[in-house]
């Protein structure tokens, strides 16, 4: 079987998602770079690959998978080792539900499109789009703080890393990018903390990834 592909950007935060599990899985793979900076992610030939023009995709197992928490679940079926969702019903809803708190309500209002469209389109300054980024990320994780901090342990839920931690760790990393406080939220620092004690987590930062040149 040959190694798994991801088409990967170091900064990209869906991307950071994927390579924190397939390292938690213990998944060796290749890097393919997209460079989002260039526009890789438009070219006709990336396109033929993924139509929606974005990374992550990962072809596995003669699969081509795109959308992070759909090739996260698949890893998470695929390889039994290291579960990222809890195995009672109730308890992977809330997983699941701190995960879709950032990868559906946080991350797509700043994507790079968005941001680009707001300035280059809508004719915002870079002032404007900076608050625009600050401000969507200022409303989702009071939300999250609050929804974590009942079930949280050493991690958002309980005391390993779920799929939650996953998505949290590569969002802060883009709040600190751009400044946005982040000391109202103890619970969310305290799992990143733990979450990045673990060579897993470390390993898929965008610091440690080889950056296109
Ligand atoms: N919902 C998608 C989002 C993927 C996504 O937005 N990727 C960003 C990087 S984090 C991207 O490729 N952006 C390219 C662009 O905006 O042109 C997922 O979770 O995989």
């Amino acid at each position: 079987m040959s190694r798994p592909i991801l088409y990967d950007y170091f900064r990209s935060s869906a991307a950071y998602r994927v390579r924190i599990a397939l390292n938690l899985k213990g998944v060796d793979y290749e890097r393919r770079q997209i460079d989002l900076r260039e526009g890789d992610q438009q070219s006709a030939e990336y396109r033929a690959l993924n139509p929606q023009g974005l990374v992550p995709m990962l072809e596995i197992d003669g699969h081509r998978l795109t959308q992070s928490l759909a090739i996260i679940n698949y890893l998470d079926l695929r390889y039994a080792n290291q579960p990222l969702l809890p195995a009672s019903a109730a308890e992977r809803a809330h997983v699941v539900a701190m995960a879709m708190t950032i990868a559906c309500d946080i991350h797509p209002l700043n994507n790079l499109r968005v941001l680009k469209y707001l300035k280059n389109e809508l004719g915002h300054s870079q002032e404007e789009v900076d608050a625009w980024y600050a401000h969507w990320i200022s409303e989702g994780l009071p939300a999250l703080e609050a929804l974590a901090a009942p079930k949280a342990g050493q991690f958002l839920f309980g005391d390993g890393p779920t799929g939650a931690d996953v998505c949290l760790v590569p969002q802060l990393y883009n709040a600190r990018r751009f400044n946005v406080p982040l000391d109202a939220y103890p619970t969310l620092l305290r799992a990143e903390e733990n979450a990045n004690s673990l060579e897993a987590f470390a390993a898929a930062h965008p610091d440690r990834q080889e950056v296109p040149a």
